[in-house]
């Protein structure tokens, strides 16, 4: 029995174990109830009372040696496996990945040719009231988009609903602001729409205001036509069609010449040559003045387009879910910064 203690000790003490699994097989064989340590300390019985205190601690020095063994193994996995999954977060990432989202690049590039012209961005809460979305743009009581089939109302009474335009945004910056005031105003709005290739219940505009002495249409029409030029590229031709809206008086729309055909006409333009891009027009007296500010002394301008739709017109994009879907075949295609 002594030798076999010996060699099973040496045995134990040169194990290596390749992975977890071979070292439960190991724990197995040497600790489990049928396992070779028990097996001995049943055999111990038919030792010779005079070798039974030596045969006792070489033992109990077998036991003892295979658990520290299997402890001081599995602490070995353990610290290894945790050091392969969790990664070093700290280290510098070797290249960028991922592209940015078209809304954000066509975001980016209307606010900026706007700010190069002084305009400043402005913000505001997507959950709002009704006077900031409705009652100060001069929407009469009865006007269709106050119906809560085309509006989500979170409450009645109190009125607190999701902003439909983002001309809410501009209505606060009267309140705060007087004029000169020239801001752009981008963000996320909401609408009780059934969801399709041409509409979806949240999509972004970007509206812009200018108000100062003396603001006329000539400097909307001047303003607009540069946008086009710098966005849609020089040589992009605008007309402006008479048009109605509340918080604006004149008000019109303008196209600009289609820019997949080059006014040939195709599709997107329905073979017109033409396609709508935005609508803007002076502001109503009324608009301003319920945030504060004097028609007599005061004019502006004001325009709003969907953020989508610019989108769609610059890449030619024909389906308004792609950019709510995520999916990396169509994200992927658009630049990396
Ligand atoms: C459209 C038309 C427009 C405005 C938005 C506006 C805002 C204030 C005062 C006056 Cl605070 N006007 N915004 C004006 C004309 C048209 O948007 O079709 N947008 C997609």
């Amino acid at each position: 029995m002594k030798e076999k203690i010996e060699q099973i000790l040496n045995e134990v003490k040169n194990f290596q174990a390749e992975n977890k699994e071979a070292l439960e097989n190991f724990r197995i064989t040497y600790l489990s109830k049928k396992g070779i340590i028990p097996n001995l300390f049943a055999d111990f019985k038919t030792v010779a009372p005079e070798l039974r205190k030596e045969m006792g601690m070489r033992l109990n020095e077998l036991k003892n040696t295979v658990s520290a063994k299997v402890e001081e193994q599995l602490q070995r996995f353990e610290t290894q496996s945790s050091s392969d999954a969790g990664f070093d977060m700290t280290m510098p990432a070797d290249e960028m990945k991922g592209s940015r989202h078209p809304l954000s690049i066509v975001r980016r590039d209307i606010n900026e040719i706007f700010e190069h012209l002084g305009f400043t961005i402005a913000e505001g809460p997507e959950i709002e009231d009704d006077f900031h979305v409705f009652s100060a743009l001069n929407f009469p009581p009865d006007h269709p988009a106050r119906d809560m089939q085309d509006t989500f109302f979170i409450t009645k009474n109190p009125d607190v609903l999701l902003r439909t335009h983002t001309s809410s945004i501009q209505v606060r910056t009267m309140e705060k602001q007087q004029p000169p005031i020239r801001i752009i105003a981008p963000g996320r709005v909401f609408r009780n729409e059934a969801i399709s290739a041409r509409a979806h219940c949240i999509f972004h505009q970007i509206e812009g205001l200018y108000i100062d002495e003396n603001v006329s249409f000539a400097d909307l029409k001047q303003t607009l036509y540069h946008f086009v030029q710098e966005f849609f590229g020089e040589g992009t031709k605008v007309r402006f069609r008479p048009s109605y809206f509340p918080f604006t008086e004149t008000s019109a729309e303008m196209d600009i010449s289609c820019n997949i055909c080059g006014g040939k006409g195709c599709n997107i333009c329905k073979h017109t040559g033409w396609v709508e891009i935005l609508g803007c027009g002076m502001c109503d007296p009324n608009i301003l003045i319920a945030s504060g500010i004097d028609p007599e002394k005061y004019t502006g301008f004001a325009f709003g387009m969907g953020v989508e739709r610019i989108a769609m017109l610059k890449y030619g994009i024909n389906d308004l879910r792609l950019f709510f879907e995520n999916d990396l075949k169509f994200l992927e295609q658009f630049e990396l910064s």
